[in-house]
């Protein structure tokens, strides 16, 4: 283990005993209850406990007579197209000067009301949405009945430290357990019903699913199977669950369900999938009866304690990279109980912090997996058949959200998807980029997209977002500052890089009131009029076009560089101050100071961009401020979430850890989902990344330690958090000040690492040799070696 390995070092060098990096045992990561959740739909969004293997999600209900796992597979959604008149959100027929139109009247007036822009560009309301569209379905409830009428000693817990759930309780004398996880490693969900007396466990087992598609169930060798087709667009589903006991008598049912009785222990095991495939037209492939019976089958030949082994050891290896021990002391009171007393009791408080910091990390692991679809806006997790903005990808800020905390809190794997996807976009993205704009080379997305490759317009005034590709691949390429894995830049990312950069070199205007490059028509997400240049197009377009530059650069495409370089010349960066001191959302100084809409996308460039920072532009980061205190704290989960890593990017540890305890007390649900309301997950990973940004930043180049502690994190330890440049950190802290800094770096590049340590004299140290260092104030630099790991005390 580095991290281990590194403690060691810092023990024998120091020779005082150093703090264990494990800093969340036993009850502090678990999330616990006294009761069910109510088996209603507000139960299942409030209180269900959610497991997951990034393909399937479950959600633990705990019902003692009535047990419920409520389960998804990400690729059972409506719309698409199997519906005849699917469409990409392309135009029906070609609309020719329609764009030209809409340019003229913006440069003509200044500026032209969203309506407008959506009855000449948008999409014609002629179908229901949901129709074409479609959204993220529930795929089905495996139902368990027990004869247990009365009961003590109940407990349902999710403990994320192993990724296993658990529902106990006494009846009859009996003490019985349920243990449920989603295994990555096996490809389904498993139970185990248990009794702590042999042949107590009778119960019956059924699947049930929703009634928008039709349904066979049958039930053979313990072996259920329900199979059949969405009503709409005829994907084809099938789900099979295998009911194993140990002892007692098993019976398959007529009606597809399976009761046994006796039984010392009951093993389950579940697998869902559909004959999707992420294949652009059709998005259609095999039939899944054969993967889905394979993978039953697989699974169900080894025993609970094997899958489990493999299951825990496979997500440990994700979750336990990273700690974060911020002092807290858990009382000994469910969960729902230690949030609704949040800000009563400060380590109380702590506590709950360190466990939404790793219930986000979790929830990704659970939600987003190579070889699947990445985490939707609500993961993997929807019980409805028309969820809240189709629990789809909204390409405006929420995936985005979803993977900010992927590689800063060590979890790279889980960003695959998020890759993959938006390279699938690609292809329908020329299309729409073509047939909407008649632009000849790169790709388009605009707010909001499906399973099914909906690159196209929206039938809603508020959603018009060309930028959207152009900010999902910059995040790409932020992914390979983390890694520096060139082969990936080569590979997955500089392509989408360059097909979003080639589409827009033929998009941009020159605005004739400057000669400057534009986004045109342009908006800042979900407010005010279409205008030219809006601040967050254009500092999405400069992060693009340096980006793409960067990496043409690495490659050695100089010709592309060359053109990137050209339009940076000549685009407006999108940094303005206007007359109440406010960083200007728009081009033209109009921002209205009363205005606290929920969407403040011109901090781009704060977060998750880099124009502004206190330390390299402190005039904008001041109008940063005074734009953010004008829009106020107020927002819905995802704003909240966002608004702490703004205030961590302007280095205002207070601020931002009030805008977490306003998340914790008014945005999230006593299962600790976040809430928009309704439920939303992006608010859980804007706040895990919230919180990691108060700790650790590395956009700047600098390696930037505790940049935003806040008072209440006085003394604390993290360990295996990620910086750009392929650099691993733990800190120890004490008082606000680093008493230690571990790093271990990936490359042989030097580093640059900045904190107020630095003021007194520190040792640098590599197995067990002092290293060379400089320093100018806050920081440090040193030259380092691949794979070395590096301790930095003060010098005593
Ligand atoms: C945008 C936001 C909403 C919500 C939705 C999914 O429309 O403005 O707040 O996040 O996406």
């Amino acid at each position: 283990m580095r991290r281990r390995s590194l403690v060691v070092l810092a023990a024998i060098l120091m020779t005082v005993p150093v703090p264990v990096a494990e800093a969340n045992p036993g009850r502090d990561m678990v999330l616990w209850y006294d009761e069910p959740a109510p088996d209603t739909n507000q139960g299942w969004e409030t209180r269900s406990l959610p497991i997951g293997n990034g393909a399937m999600g479950a959600t633990i209900f705990g019902g003692v007579q009535a047990e419920r796992l409520q389960f998804n597979e990400k690729t059972l959604w409506t719309g698409g197209p199997g519906v005849s008149d699917y469409n990409f959100g392309n135009w029906s027929e070609p609309r020719p000067g329609a764009l030209d139109a809409i340019r003229q009247r913006v440069i003509n007036e200044g500026q032209v009301k969203p309506e407008d822009v959506l009855a000449s560009l948008g999409l014609k309301s002629d179908t229901p949405r949901h129709r074409r569209f479609g959204a993220y379905q529930s795929f089905g409830d495996l139902r368990l009945a027990f004869p247990h009428t009365e009961f003590t000693d109940y407990r349902r817990e999710l403990d994320i430290s192993r990724g296993v759930a658990k529902v106990s309780y006494r009846s009859g004398g009996v003490g019985y357990t349920r243990e449920y996880f989603a295994t990555a490693q096996d490809d389904v969900v498993v139970a185990r019903i248990s009794a702590d007396q042999p042949g107590k466990i009778t119960m019956d087992t059924r699947i049930q699913v929703p009634a928008n598609r039709t349904s066979t169930a049958t039930a053979g060798d313990g072996r259920i199977t329900v199979a059949g087709a969405l009503a709409g667009n005829g994907l084809r589903y099938e789900t099979q669950a295998q009911v194993n006991n140990h002892g007692g008598t098993r019976t398959d049912n007529a009606d597809g369900s399976v009761s046994v009785t006796g039984a010392n222990e009951v093993m389950l095991v579940l697998a869902a999938g559909t004959d999707y495939a992420n294949d652009y037209p059709k998005y259609r492939g095999e039939d899944p009866h054969k993967r889905v019976t394979q993978t039953v089958n697989a699974a169900q030949r080894r025993s609970f304690g094997i899958l489990q082994y493999r299951h825990v050891a496979d997500y440990r290896e994700l979750f336990g990279r990273m700690s974060l021990n911020l002092g807290g002391r858990m009382p000994d009171l469910p969960t729902d109980d230690v949030l609704a007393a949040y800000g009563k009791d400060a380590a109380a408080d702590r506590a709950l912090e360190q466990l939404f910091f790793g219930y986000g990390r979790y929830l990704l692991i659970a939600s987003s997996r190579p070889g699947s679809l990445p985490a939707n806006l609500q993961g993997v997790w929807n019980v409805l058949e028309a969820p809240p903005w189709q629990a789809d990808y909204h390409l405006n800020i929420n995936i985005q959200m979803n993977y900010f905390p992927a590689d800063t809190t060590n979890l790279a794997e889980t960003a695959e998807p998020f890759a993959a996807y938006v390279d699938s976009l690609r292809e329908p993205g020329r299309v729409t980029a073509r047939e909407m704009y008649g632009v000849k080379q790169g790709w388009v997305a605009h707010h909001a997209s499906n399973i099914y490759g909906w690159t196209g317009a929206w039938d809603h005034p508020a959603y018009f977002f060309p930028e959207s590709g152009a900010w999902l691949s910059e995040q790409l390429y932020d992914h390979y500052r983390f890694t520096l894995d060139k082969r990936y830049l080569a590979r997955q990312a500089y392509p989408v890089m360059k097909d979003t950069a080639q589409f827009w070199l033929e998009f941009l205007q020159t605005d004739p009131r400057d000669g400057k490059f534009v986004a045109l028509p342009s908006r800042s997400p979900e407010i005010g009029p279409h205008t030219a240049g809006a601040s967050m197009s254009q500092q999405i377009l400069w992060l693009l076009f340096t980006d793409v530059r960067e990496a043409a650069e690495t490659l050695g495409d100089k010709d592309f560089a060359a053109k990137a370089s050209e339009v940076l010349g000549k685009l407006d960066p999108g940094l303005r101050v206007g007359n109440w001191g406010q960083l200007q959302e728009w081009k033209a100084d109009i921002d209205d100071p009363n205005e606290t809409h929920r969407h403040v996308s011109h901090m781009f460039a704060l977060h998750p961009g880099k124009q502004i920072s206190p330390r390299t532009t402190p005039e904008l980061a001041a109008a940063a401020k005074v734009s953010l205190n004008a829009r106020t704290d107020a927002g819905t989960g995802w704003s909240k979430a966002w608004k702490i890593n703004f205030w961590a990017r302007l280095l205002d540890g207070d601020r931002a850890h009030k805008l977490l305890a306003d998340q914790l007390k008014t945005s999230t649900l006593p299962n600790l989902w976040d809430t928009h309301p309704p439920f939303q997950i992006d608010g859980n990973f804007g706040a895990t990344a919230g919180m990691t940004e108060m700790l650790l930043q590395s956009h700047l180049g600098v390696v930037d330690v505790l940049p935003a502690l806040p008072a209440g994190w006085s003394d604390g330890q993290v360990d295996g958090l990620r910086g750009r440049g392929d650099v691993t950190v733990g800190v120890t802290w004490k008082s606000g000040v680093p008493t230690q800094i571990r790093l271990e770096t990936g490359n042989g590049d030097a580093v640059k690492v900045r904190s107020s340590m630095f003021r007194n004299a520190v040792h640098v140290f590599s197995e067990g040799r002092l290293v060379p260092h400089t320093t100018d104030g806050d920081v440090l630099n040193f030259a380092t070696r691949n794979g070395a790991e590096y301790l930095i005390v003060p010098a005593r």
